[in-house]
């Protein structure tokens, strides 16, 4: 009898703590979703997967070629993670801004998600205020859009665009595809709309706002929710200061990016070290997920970059994920070459192969489908 008690304190404790560390901010969330969240914190216990922007459409010099990958043309292997990219879904194209259709993002997808990838979705809609570039930040737009606004009906519209295309992603069985949904990210700079011309308790009403009604409009259940600043933060206060809430954040994150001459300049590597120190440590606290969502060196001219600079800056922080933004190649209209993965024979790749060798970098076949989705 005495032992009686002492062990239905411990099934309950058993039990929260199991309900604390599976639980999405989506009570409705399907079960690929629920599943995902789950795995991508025992995930880390192994290490961090790879993951790599617009990877199966196109890369340097070559662009929807079936089965082909930057990644894999260098080490044999998918990423575990793709980054796909909605800008101008919003406004009723068939193509996203970097010229995407959506309609073969959508198969892309699907490809991704039957081997065991996880899928992570950015957004760079227009201005819904002016209709201008998400690059044109205008004072006043997200009071316009919120709920009393002018532009109120026109912002619901293009949630509904994204609603749709959320729910559009199928998987074999019809089973819904799950997301890591990655909106009004970089908020801590100035360059976006819903940047830093936003005030703060704006930029929160806005997440807020989209994430009641693509749940509970829309019933969207297949999103897990990001909240995404940029590299402009050096404590956890400074993190926070927009952050929307425990109810509607399911991962942290931010963004930042290698400039300038990595061969003599380390700076990145601290910043990478302090700042991910940082969100594990608000992740840790919130019971949310840390992960690294855009990061690289574009071009990466110092060849050892993945062993010198990123890796020591990773170190043994708990994260889900790094993405590499995108393998744009040669930009015409902004005369300017962009790629943050090395292609077959850049001089990076075969310190590229080291990273990819390394036991804590998880790579499409280091991620089953059972692991992820079961
Ligand atoms: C940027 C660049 C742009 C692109 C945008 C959205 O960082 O890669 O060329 O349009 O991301 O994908």
């Amino acid at each position: 009898m005495k032992f009686i008690l002492p062990t239905i304190i411990l099934f309950t404790l058993i039990a929260c703590s199991r309900d604390k560390s599976e639980k999405t901010t989506d009570p409705k969330a399907t079960k690929e979703t629920v599943n995902l969240y789950k795995n991508l914190k025992k995930v880390m216990d192994r290490g961090y997967m790879v993951g790599h922007q617009d990877d199966l459409a196109y890369g340097v010099n070559w662009k929807y070629e079936s089965g082909r990958s930057d990644v894999k043309d260098v080490t044999g292997d998918y990423p575990a993670v793709y980054g796909w990219e909605l800008g101008h879904l919003e406004i009723g194209a068939d193509t996203n801004l970097d010229g995407v259709p959506f309609r073969k993002m959508r198969s892309f997808i699907k490809d991704g998600y039957e081997r065991g990838g996880v899928i992570t979705i950015s957004w760079h809609g227009n201005n819904p205020m002016t209709g201008e570039s998400a690059w044109a930040p205008q004072e006043g737009t997200v009071i316009s859009i919120l709920p009393g606004g002018e532009k109120h009906e026109i912002f619901n519209g293009q949630l509904d665009r994204i609603a749709d295309f959320m729910l559009s992603l199928k998987g074999n069985k019809g089973e819904l595809i799950p997301v890591v949904f990655r909106p009004f990210h970089e908020h801590t700079g100035g360059w976006f709309w819903w940047g830093t011309k936003t005030p703060d308790d704006e930029y929160k009403s806005l997440f807020r706002y989209t994430v009641d009604y693509l749940k509970n409009t829309k019933k969207v259940h297949n999103l897990l929710y990001v909240y995404n600043t940029g590299t402009e933060f050096s404590n956890a206060e400074e993190f926070l200061k927009r952050y929307p809430g425990d109810d509607v954040v399911d991962m942290v994150s931010f963004d930042t990016y290698q400039r300038g001459d990595a061969s003599v300049d380390s700076s990145y590597t601290r910043g990478l070290d302090l700042r991910l120190g940082i969100i594990e440590q608000v992740a840790a606290e919130k019971d949310k997920i840390a992960l690294l969502g855009e990061t690289g060196y574009s071009q990466i001219p110092y060849p050892e970059w993945w062993t010198k600079r990123l890796l020591p800056g990773i170190g043994n922080h708990r994260i889900s994920y790094v993405l590499f933004w995108r393998n744009a190649g040669y930009k015409a209209h902004e005369n300017e070459i962009e790629y943050y993965v090395p292609y077959d024979g850049q001089p990076s790749a075969p310190d590229f192969i080291k990273f990819y060798e390394l036991p804590q970098t998880l790579f499409q076949k280091d991620i089953t489908y059972a692991e992820m989705y079961e």
